[in-house]
């Protein structure tokens, strides 16, 4: 009797000081959330809706909420992964986002339409899974481009090559993606089997937050089940895919492992776009990077010029032809891309007023224009 007494104690000293106990984040975010005092809880984003986002609280309970009129006119909306600051009055019904904490490893991409900007996928991100599949997804051109959005986002990348068992030859496969890989893992599972599943266990550390990206069908879902132990995902037959072309998984959503990292299951995507990843191209690319040290003029675009070294290297043999043009495609997109960015944000700028609507013009009519 004695005991429970003691725990039920316990539990509501826990109370408390819960929200400083959120999972995942770091020092910068708890320190950011010290600002606030009063009827706020820290929580993080696993889900978003259409008008709400899920989020997981203190004490481990996900709520469905809104955000303040005020956050959504700084054009501030949350993303999956995103640690939030939630007023919390429960006498007037009151629960909504107020605030996000900064963000760390934030993964974009360039937004589809003519609009460009790039779009949040997921927030605070310690590492990114890869995820591609012996067969018919097997790129490595892809998976050059996804190291590129991945190393521009400040996440860690790890390559997972699923479905080994579809294969005799996963060494080859593997062999082939080491060589592009640089200082990125490589790992080759069967997630529906379970095979080399132990292999990932180094990336998973408690509250760390990975995120999965990849075709759809390579078995990201498939993967994050036999994590979780349990199926909590939806998988489906890949032979669906071709005849209907559609996704199984269609909304984003952060889950937690037994083993206290969080993942967060993507809806596959045809092919990533670059967005701002020209940051990325130089860490994908180091070995390129490496041999323009050598060229002989400094902003060598190494497509043509004279006195290029990494023309020179590729020549020799020492750097494979099919490397450099993807190379040079990707940061001819990515300078696209940057261009067109520049075009969407002032586009976003004007969107944003008519997001306000009403409440800008109010806002301008006070201010006298
Ligand atoms: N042979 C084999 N099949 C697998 C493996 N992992 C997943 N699959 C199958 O691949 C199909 C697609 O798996 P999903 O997990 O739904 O793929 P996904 O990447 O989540 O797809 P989206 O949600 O559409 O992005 C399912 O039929 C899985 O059973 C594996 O290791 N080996
Ligand atoms: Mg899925
Ligand atoms: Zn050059």
């Amino acid at each position: 009797m004695e005991n429970s007494h003691e725990s039920s104690d316990r539990t509501e000293r826990t109370d408390t000081t819960a929200s400083l106990h959120t999972p995942g984040w770091n020092k910068e975010q708890e320190e950011a959330f010290t600002r606030y005092t009063g009827p706020y809880l820290a929580g993080r984003v696993t889900s978003r809706h259409k008008t709400a986002f899920d989020v997981l609280l203190p004490q481990g309970e996900t709520g469905r909420v809104g955000a303040s009129g005020a956050l959504r006119r700084l054009g501030k909306i949350p993303a999956v992964g995103d640690f939030v600051v939630v007023l919390d009055q429960p006498d007037s019904g009151t629960r909504m986002i107020v605030d996000i904490l900064p963000r760390h490893g934030t993964l974009s991409r360039g937004a589809p339409g003519e609009g460009g900007g790039s779009q949040v996928i997921a927030a605070n991100l310690d590492t990114v899974f890869i995820v591609t599949a012996a067969g018919g997804d097997f790129n490595i051109r892809r998976l050059e481009r996804y190291l590129a959005v991945v190393h521009a986002s400040g996440a860690r990348p790890v390559i997972v090559i699923n479905k080994a068992d579809l294969t005799e030859d996963t060494d080859a496969l593997v062999e082939e993606t080491v060589a592009i890989a640089g200082d990125t893992p490589v790992v080759a599972i069967s997630a529906r089997e379970g095979g080399g599943i132990e292999e990932l266990s180094p990336f998973l550390p408690a509250g760390t937050t990975v995120a999965l990206v990849g075709s759809s069908g390579v078995g990201k879902s498939t993967l994050i089940n036999t994590l979780l132990t349990t199926s909590v995902q939806e998988t489906r037959d890949v032979r669906d895919y071709d005849e209907r072309g559609r996704h199984t998984t269609t909304v984003r959503q952060l889950f937690s492992l037994p083993g206290g990292a969080m993942v967060i299951d993507n809806p596959g995507v045809r092919e990533i776009q670059l967005g701002n990843a020209a940051a990325g191209l130089e860490e994908t690319f180091a070995d390129i990077a490496e041999f323009a040290a050598d060229c002989r003029y400094r902003d060598c675009r190494h497509d043509g010029e004279p006195g290029c070294a990494v023309q020179e290297a590729a020549d020799a043999g020492l750097l494979s032809e099919a490397r450099l043009l993807s190379y040079r495609r990707l940061m001819k997109e990515a300078g696209f891309q940057a261009e067109k960015n520049d075009i969407g944000l002032k586009r976003l700028e004007k969107k944003k007023y008519k997001w306000i609507g009403k409440a800008a013009k109010d806002l301008n009519r006070e201010k006298g224009r």
